[in-house]
């Protein structure tokens, strides 16, 4: 079968091109990666090249030992992707080791996988081990709003996931965990990826202070579906505290207890603080 052709590549593309269009990827900005199913890789088996070399991760990841993972290119711009996806897209194979991997088709102009490789491997390792294997996909995106708050709200995860919730009433429904954040770091390596994937341990969503957010789900539209609705509510956020000083009136803690209730999720009291002692 054509690599073109399989189901899992064009809603690959179709999920990078409905990021591109909600403004999230400028120029090269954000990466995307699947892992592949295995009647996936047999049904394009043909198609994969055994030529190219085994080359370092940068990081170890031997829980994706022999793992497929359909990348976005390093350097490579989102809006581009669904015009020419064998220039943009690379599919790559993990080692036995889990310390290399190798591109076995795509980047037919050359190039190499993302440059977030590492936070990709790290992030659907822990995932794959956590959710018995149903999490496949790993989405990075520089969401704008959400950007935006990492400048004026405290960069600490109760604070982030409360004022998210805040914001509209199906987010405690669609992120129970809440979200965690990650301060300023250099993005590209090791250290950023060991940060992200330890606080994947617990959440499904982590933003990078001052840079975007990192979303991890089953499927494209459960991942997309995520980091858009976080970026929402960030957006509700923005326009509230560009209004007034303080909120009139809000979803308070009892109310997302009662909600809870209703809707059958647990959130955790660590984001339902009391919060007449504090500005926010
Ligand atoms: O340029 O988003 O974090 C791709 C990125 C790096
Ligand atoms: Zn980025």
């Amino acid at each position: 079968m054509k690599v073109l052709e399989c189901k899992f590549l064009q809603d690959f593309v179709k999920m990078a091109e409905d990021g591109y269009q909600q403004g999230w990827h400028e120029r090269n900005g954000g990466n995307l990666s699947y892992r592949l199913k295995k009647g996936e890789v047999d049904a394009i088996r043909q198609r994969l090249s055994e030529t190219a070399s085994w080359q370092p991760i940068g990081t170890s990841v031997p829980g994706l030992a022999g793992e497929h993972f359909l990348v976005t290119g390093s350097g490579k711009y989102f809006r581009n992707i669904i015009v020419d996806p064998e220039a943009c897209l690379a599919i790559i194979e993990v080692d036995g080791s889990g310390n290399n991997y190798r591109i076995r088709w795509g980047l037919a102009e050359g190039g190499n996988p993302t440059s977030e490789l590492p936070t990709h491997l790290m992030n659907h390792e822990i995932k794959k081990k956590l959710t018995g294997g149903k999490h496949r996909v790993i989405y990075h995106a520089h969401t704008t709003n959400t950007i935006a708050l990492t400048f004026v709200l405290p960069l600490n995860d109760e604070v982030f996931t409360r004022e998210l919730w805040e914001m509209a009433t199906e987010c405690p429904v669609v992120f129970p965990e809440g979200v965690g954040v990650v301060g300023w770091m250099v993005p590209g390596g090791r250290d950023i990826a060991v940060a992200t994937s330890k606080l994947m341990e617990q959440y499904n969503a982590v933003i990078w202070a001052h840079h975007g957010m990192f979303c991890s789900g089953e499927d494209f539209d459960l991942t997309f579906g995520l980091m858009h609705t976080i970026e929402k509510s960030a957006e509700i956020l923005i326009k509230v505290m560009s209004m007034v000083p303080q909120k009139r009136q809000t979803i308070e803690p009892d109310d997302f207890r009662a909600l809870a209730k209703g809707f059958n999720v647990e959130l955790s009291e660590r984001f339902l603080y009391d919060k007449r002692s504090l500005s926010i």
